[in-house]
This record gives structure tokens, sequence and C-alpha cells, in this order.
């Protein structure tokens, strides 16, 4: 296990910057809480934290409009309290990982308001321009071109007309960014979660999209082509491929890719012998079906198809989705919990997750995220599951003094963790718990997955190394019965059975879970 790089025994903890924790009673959390819960996280078990933006940005899309890579933004803090988290983050052993955001700039970017000033401009051919427009839609809603009367040019934007895309065919464009990486890479963060990798480069001819036979009013404007030219470009992967020696310039640092594709195409981005990215984000137990046939099929596609070399990851949530723990329920949220946590190799959870947070219904008037505000009641809003961590029973949940940027849900007197790091039997002890065995049993971080199987709704598999473990969930709302060989449970999902031996026919509660390690 200590010879493995530390990025692939890790479990990855997302923190939202903004809904983590506030340490100034502005509503909004910032660099300095998210230090107040370092010893948190500690406790909690987990290896690394992702912080998602924290670089000066009009906040147009929270964030991930950014305006300049190398600085802090004053909502979150200075870099005084930047050098402080990575400080103390590291002196605790937790390792950091930072968003990086290459496809697009804010167009308050000092290099857009260049680019957009006249046709001439050093920086004009930093952005996409063309005089007419295609068919390439935004992802948050409408036309990914926008009109600038200035210069009488439309320019290019995945997302919000706010967030023009950098065109990285420009090798100027390269070198910037490449700087920016080391800029971080130099002051000792431990790697980057690369924003939309697999859009990064666009068709050359900027051909049409074709029409998406499967659209149908209520999907997003977005969907009516399918992302054939502007997005997942073969010449993406030379970029990945710089990008990884950028960040093999330093020792021991991660590369990880934010990549929705379909098994295949996402294994391409480990790149030839290895020299992409480290970790494709596998997010396919996100959008599988809650059942123990779904979940088996996600599983042995992906095992499967993961190149020789590659090391596997697992994904159940992020600040873009909607959680688990109302995608499934509080019951099957335990079951989701010994999935993630007992699946080969690298895994990333999403704060709150721990403690059973559910997605919060936001008002019309609450509305912050831009996805919704551009295209109302289709559920493209992520504003749910970004609402305050809630650490305790008090007004505002410990979160903030003052009044939360998002609204809290109604569930955080009961929810939350002070009540729950008293609770035996709470999912937050689960999750310590199931972290914990991680570390004490390799074998379920690179033991090999077999024997995995669904009957009746319940999943089975094992992992076998020094030792061999048998995960069995019950994905049923029903009291089921199983056949197991002679083992001993190293967790249940109830939390009431560690140290049971069992052998024959065992009961699992409706939505119960165990890891058995095989006597
Ligand atoms: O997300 C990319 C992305 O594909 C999402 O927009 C996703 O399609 C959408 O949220 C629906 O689930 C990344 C960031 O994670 C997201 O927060 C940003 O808004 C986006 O890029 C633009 O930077
Ligand atoms: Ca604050």
């Amino acid at each position: 296990m200590q010879d493995l790089d530390w990025w692939k025994r890790a479990v990855i903890y997302e923190v939202y910057p903004r809904s983590f924790q506030d340490s100034n009673g502005d509503g909004i959390g910032d660099l300095r809480g998210i230090v107040e819960r370092l010893d948190y996280l500690v406790e909690l078990g987990v290896d690394a934290l992702w912080v998602a933006p924290v670089y000066p940005s009009p906040m147009a899309d929270f964030g991930y409009d950014v305006a300049d890579y190398c600085g802090i933004d004053p909502i979150f803090g200075d870099m005084t309290d930047f050098d402080a988290l990575l400080e103390q983050a590291h002196r605790r052993g937790l390792r950091l990982i930072l968003d990086f955001v290459p496809n697009h700039t804010s167009e308050k970017h000092p290099w857009f308001i260049e680019s957009r000033s006249s046709r001439e401009n050093e920086k004009r051919d930093w952005y996409i321009w063309r005089d007419q427009p295609n068919n390439w839609t935004s992802n948050f809603g409408g036309s990914a071109w926008e009109f600038d009367p200035r210069t009488g040019q439309y320019y290019y934007h995945s997302f919000l007309k706010e967030q023009p895309d950098l065109n990285w065919r420009n090798p100027a464009v390269k070198q910037a960014m490449f700087d920016v990486l080391r800029f971080w890479l130099r002051k000792g963060v431990d790697g980057f979660r690369v924003d939309v990798m697999w859009m990064m480069i666009k068709d050359d001819e900027f051909r049409d999209n074709p029409p998406n036979p499967g659209y149908h009013a209520g999907l997003s404007s977005n969907q009516r082509f399918l992302p054939v030219y502007n997005t997942n470009q073969p010449e993406v992967h030379s970029i990945v491929a710089q990008m990884r020696s950028v960040i093999d310039e330093f020792s021991d640092r991660v590369l990880i890719g934010e990549i929705y594709l379909p098994v295949a195409q996402l294994m391409t981005y480990y790149g030839k012998d290895g020299q992409g990215a480290n970790l494709p984000f596998n997010f396919h137990l996100l959008q599988c079906a809650w059942s123990a046939a779904a979940i088996a099929q996600v599983i042995a596609d992906y095992d499967r198809a993961l190149p020789a070399g590659a090391w596997p990851n697992w994904v159940l949530g992020n600040h873009d989705q909607p959680r688990i723990a109302s995608r499934v329920g509080q019951q099957q949220a335990r079951v989701a919990a010994m999935l993630l946590l007992t699946l080969p190799g690298t895994l990333t959870m999403y704060y709150g997750e721990e403690i059973g947070m559910t997605d919060v219904p936001i008002a019309p008037e609450q509305v912050r995220d831009p996805a919704e505000k551009n295209q109302p009641g289709i559920g493209q809003g992520r504003d749910p599951e970004r609402t305050p961590m809630c650490w305790d029973r008090s007004q505002f949940a410990g979160f903030t003094t003052g009044v939360p940027w998002l609204p809290l849900g109604n569930d955080s007197g009961s929810v939350n963790v002070a009540i729950e790091q008293q609770d035996r039997s709470s999912i937050l002890t689960l999750y310590k718990k199931l972290l914990a065995l991680r570390k004490e049993h390799p074998t379920l971080v690179s033991g090999k997955l077999n024997e995995l199987r669904a009957e009746n709704n319940i999943l089975r598999f094992r992992r076998s190394g020094a030792e061999e473990i048998e995960v069995i969930l019950n994905l049923t709302n029903a009291e089921m019965s199983v056949r197991t060989r002679p083992a001993k449970v190293l967790v249940g999902t109830r939390m009431d059975r560690e140290g049971e031996s069992v052998a024959g026919v065992t009961t699992l509660h409706p939505g119960e879970g165990f890891a058995l390690l095989r006597a």
C-alpha cells in the first residue's frame, strides 16, 4: 500500500468553498472557514481536499468564470489565507487539489478585455472569434455565439456569454495556462481537477453539429444537437498530455479530468502509454439507475474498459449533481456509502454526503445558479446541492453568523455533524468506519474485484488481495436472505453487527449492506 502513489490510496473530499464554512459573517464560505474545519476532515478520515475555484471572479458562474488565475477572490480571503490553508492542510497530512478552469475565462479577464478591444489586438486570437455563428449551443442554453458589436464578430462560449472560451490552438494560450499550473505547483499544491477537460478544443472547421434524434421539449436547448464537433476532439489528447508533463515537472502531483463521456471515450483520457490524466473522473455511478443490476453493469463495463496500468476511480456526487441522499433516499444513501468505499481505486465524495445532506428546494426568488436562471424549471439548477454544510443545530447550522447565501435545508436540525457525531449508528459514523476500514484493509483499495453479481436486486462482489472481503448490498426495501461463506462482519450499514460471525443463510434488513471478511 505504501508504495502506491498517495493519490491512488486517496479518498478525495470536494469542498464547495462558498458553502463549507463562513469565517466572517458575510454568509459566504471562505478559506479561513476551511482551515477551521480541517480537523474535522482529518477525523472523518479523508486524504485530500479538492476546493472548487477561489480565484478572483465576477461570480457569474460562482468562480468558474476566472478573472485572474493566480489570485484569490476577496470573498474567499487573500493569498496569505491561501498559503495558510495549504500549510495547515499539509501539516495535518491532507493534500490540497485546486480547480483549474482552462476552457474559458471570465469576460472580465484582462486577456479577454484586450481580445475584444480590436481585431488587430495581440490577444485577439486567444479566444475564438468568427464572422458567422454555426449551430453550436451553450451548456447553459441558447447559442454558444455572442455578437460583439465593437469589432463586428462573434465569440464562442461553451457556457455563459460571460465565460468566453480560450483558443487552445494558440501556442501562446497554452504557454500562459501552463505557467498558471506551475505557479500553483511551485507553491506546493498537490494537483488539479481540470474543469471540462473534454471540451478544451473544438473542430477547426467549425462544422455544424448534427441534430439529436432524442431531443424533446422540456430538455435543455443544449440537447438539440449532438456535441460531435465542439467537444471531445482528437486534438484534446495532446493538450492533456502536455498538461501532464507540466504536472510531472514536479513530483507527487495528480491530474484529474472532469469528463462526462461514455466509458469507451472516457478511457482515452488516460492517454497513450498512460501519459494523459491520472484520473479521468468516472461519473458513471451518478447517472445509473439505482438497482443492483444497473450498478453491476456499470462496474463491470468500467472494469472491463480500463486500459492496462490505468488506475480506477469512482464518484458519488459533486456540485453539479443532485445529492445521493435525495436521489436514492436516506436508507439507500448508506448502501451508496458502502458501495463507494469498497470499490477499487481513488474515490471522490462531496461535502455533506457523509451526513446525509439532501437537495434543498429553492424558491424562484432564491435562485442563484445561472443555469437555472437561463432555463427555469427544467431541472438545470444546481443550487439545491450547493447549500451550506450543516455543522450543528444552531440557527444557521454553524455555517455562518450572518445570512447564508443559499438557504439551509429544513432537516438541518437533525442532519448535522454535531448530532451525528454523538450517534453511534449515524451515517456519519458509518462513513468514518468505512474510511477507517479502507486504511486498515488495503485490499479494498487495490485488491482485485471479482464475483460481481446482481440477484434479486442484491449486489455482491468480492475484493481479493492479501485477504478476501465480500460486499453484499440489499438494494431493495424488503428483508432479504443471502447465503454466505463463513466470514466476520467488518461493518454493516446499520452499524450494529460489527464482529459478528456469519455462515450459511444471513438475513439483510431492507436497504442493509455488509462488508464481510472471509474467515
Ligand atoms: O461543469 C461542466 C458541466 O458539464 C456541467 O455544466 C454540467 O453539464 C451541468 O452542471 C449539468 O449537470 C463544470 C463545472 O463543474 C460547473 O460547475 C461549471 O458551471 C462548468 O464546468 C463551467 O465551468
Ligand atoms: Ca465569508
